[in-house]
């Protein structure tokens, strides 16, 4: 029956693309700017849901509401994985459908027009390359997520012993990162005599443009040092807070398109009403009116990225981490369970708030009020899986950056040590506290779990690894109290009773 359903399904739906865009239209709003003229004045390295409910979003309703066709998005996938994004939107045109999902249950799709082509440089680097040093290029945006920076956690050096980086330091002409693409490029670019592109950071970092800029140019002085300074002089670097939460798609999104609108799209994107981008206004060769569509363009963003990273991606890291040992699935799980709200929110007041910037005009007690509510959505179902993956890349910032602030200041620190002796547990075991897999994705994960399983014979194992904790371990305060913490789990992995005990 089930299967009979689907052939049905399958035979009355329509693919999503820009020849059946009309007909698409009469269901779901679609673009309707000429997307045959638009230039490509963004290339965006790493189109993931996040940029598609985002940048990608920002960019179309500009398209759908000015004159702005010198901007339209051509998306770029680096690594081998990208293949299955490049299909999709390949098959589609670039287009896709971004379904909101309000906490009411109200559920809004549109179709998506703001990216025009993709391409893969992990297929073929030369067309990438060519794309970014093109004269309608004016911005290269990159969500390449924290670990994609290159740099050693602990230290902020950049990591030279990565062989990707010495393959394209041997080779700048076939480029595998994101630095011997960019360098590739701008080298062109500088050759030709054309203007530099802006490199525009849209990840979670804090000082995502300045880390950008130092990165790239520790790469380019050691490539070509003629070039290094030519970059130094003529790229923008803005810094930027960005935000959307993004679940993972799933079949079942997949299939309400189908079912609901007759529309088969690969590969839609779902997100959470809210959206905020708050960007440095330092361009170097121009920008899209994006203020026109509700972007904040500011002098300094630094106090706003602080106070996103270290209150919703840490929140998040706390409920992700802690709930994955206990045993809920997604974040909403989490917030309709009482001691993991009380536990967020005395995290978040007596350990992260303490050691923010001053915020002017900018209520806290009412920014995190908001970040429960949109945690607590029920129709996000945003996975624990998700937000604990590359926990390595995301803990030093959202998490052990505050512990150690509050150790320089003689603040709280219970609530973030309780999480990180859980993360021990959680990566030595890879099982919740009834010995239920959890599914681990980290880059480090085989390092991590090395460590913590020489817990129950060194009991700060774990905080060796220099690269993620620094010199944490010889901090007595702290290791005292994450060995008590430690031990305790190991022994009962009812990480709800330690919780509670400390609320
Ligand atoms: C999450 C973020 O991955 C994570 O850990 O905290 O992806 C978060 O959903 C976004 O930054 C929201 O803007």
């Amino acid at each position: 029956m089930e299967n009979l359903k689907k052939t049905v399904k399958m035979k009355d739906t329509i693919s999503l693309n820009q020849q059946n865009l009309e007909q698409i239209g009469q269901q779901i709003p679609v673009p309707t700017y000429s997307r045959n003229n638009l230039k490509m004045g963004m290339v965006h390295i790493g189109v993931g849901g996040f940029h598609r409910a985002h940048q990608a979003y920002y960019s179309h309703k500009l398209q759908q509401n000015y004159d702005a066709s010198d901007w339209g998005i051509c998306g770029i996938g680096l690594r081998k994985g990208d293949q299955k994004i490049n299909d999709v939107l390949k098959k589609q045109d670039g287009l896709y459908t971004l379904i909101v999902k309000h906490p009411n249950g109200k559920i809004e799709p549109q179709i998506i027009g703001s990216i025009i082509d993709f391409q893969l440089g992990a297929a073929n680097a030369v067309p990438v390359v060519e794309r970014m040093a093109h004269p309608d290029t004016k911005i290269i945006s990159l969500t390449i997520t924290e670990g994609g920076y290159n740099f050693n956690p602990a230290t902020g050096a950049f990591d030279f012993e990565n062989p990707d980086i010495q393959h394209e330091l041997n080779h700048p002409d076939s480029p595998k990162t994101v630095y011997g693409f960019l360098t590739a490029a701008l080298k062109k670019r500088s050759d030709a005599g054309l203007p530099a592109f802006t490199v525009m950071s849209c990840d979670n970092i804090q000082h995502n443009g300045d880390v950008a800029r130092k990165m790239l140019l520790s790469f380019a002085k050691r490539q070509d040092a003629e070039l290094a300074m030519w970059i130094e002089k003529e790229v923008c670097f803005p810094n930027s807070m960005v935000d959307r939460i993004t679940p993972v798609t799933t079949q079942a999104d997949i299939d309400y398109l189908a079912e609901t609108y007759g529309v088969t799209d690969e590969w839609p994107v779902t997100c959470e009403p809210f959206i905020q981008w708050v960007v440095e206004d330092t361009f170097s060769n121009g920008r899209p009116a994006f203020e026109k569509v509700g972007v904040q363009f500011v002098p300094d963003v630094k106090p706003y990225e602080k106070m996103k990273l270290r209150l919703l991606n840490a929140g998040h890291s706390v409920l992700g981490i802690l709930g994955a040992i206990h045993g809920h699935k997604t974040i909403n799980a989490c917030m309709e369970d009482e001691t993991f709200v009380a536990y967020l929110r005395a995290f978040m007041d007596t350990e992260a708030t303490p050691v923010l910037d001053a915020l002017e005009g900018i209520d806290l007690n009412a920014y995190k009020d908001s970040l429960q509510e949109r945690f607590a959505n029920p129709n996000i179902k945003d996975g624990v899986s998700r937000i604990c993956s590359e926990s390595s890349a995301k803990l030093p910032k959202f998490l052990i950056a505050t512990l150690e602030e509050n150790l320089a200041t003689g603040g709280n620190i219970d609530y973030t040590t309780l999480v990180l002796a859980a993360w021990c547990y959680y990566s030595d075991k890879g099982t919740d506290k009834d010995g239920h897999p959890i599914e681990i994705i980290d880059a480090m994960s085989e390092e991590l779990h090395q460590a913590a399983k020489k817990t129950t014979t060194d009991s700060l194992a774990f905080l060796k690894l220099k690269s993620l904790f620094g010199e944490l371990a010889d901090n007595k305060r702290f290791s005292e109290l994450y060995v008590d913490m430690v031990n305790k789990i190991y022994t009962d992995a009812n990480i709800k009773k330690y919780m509670k005990e400390l609320l």
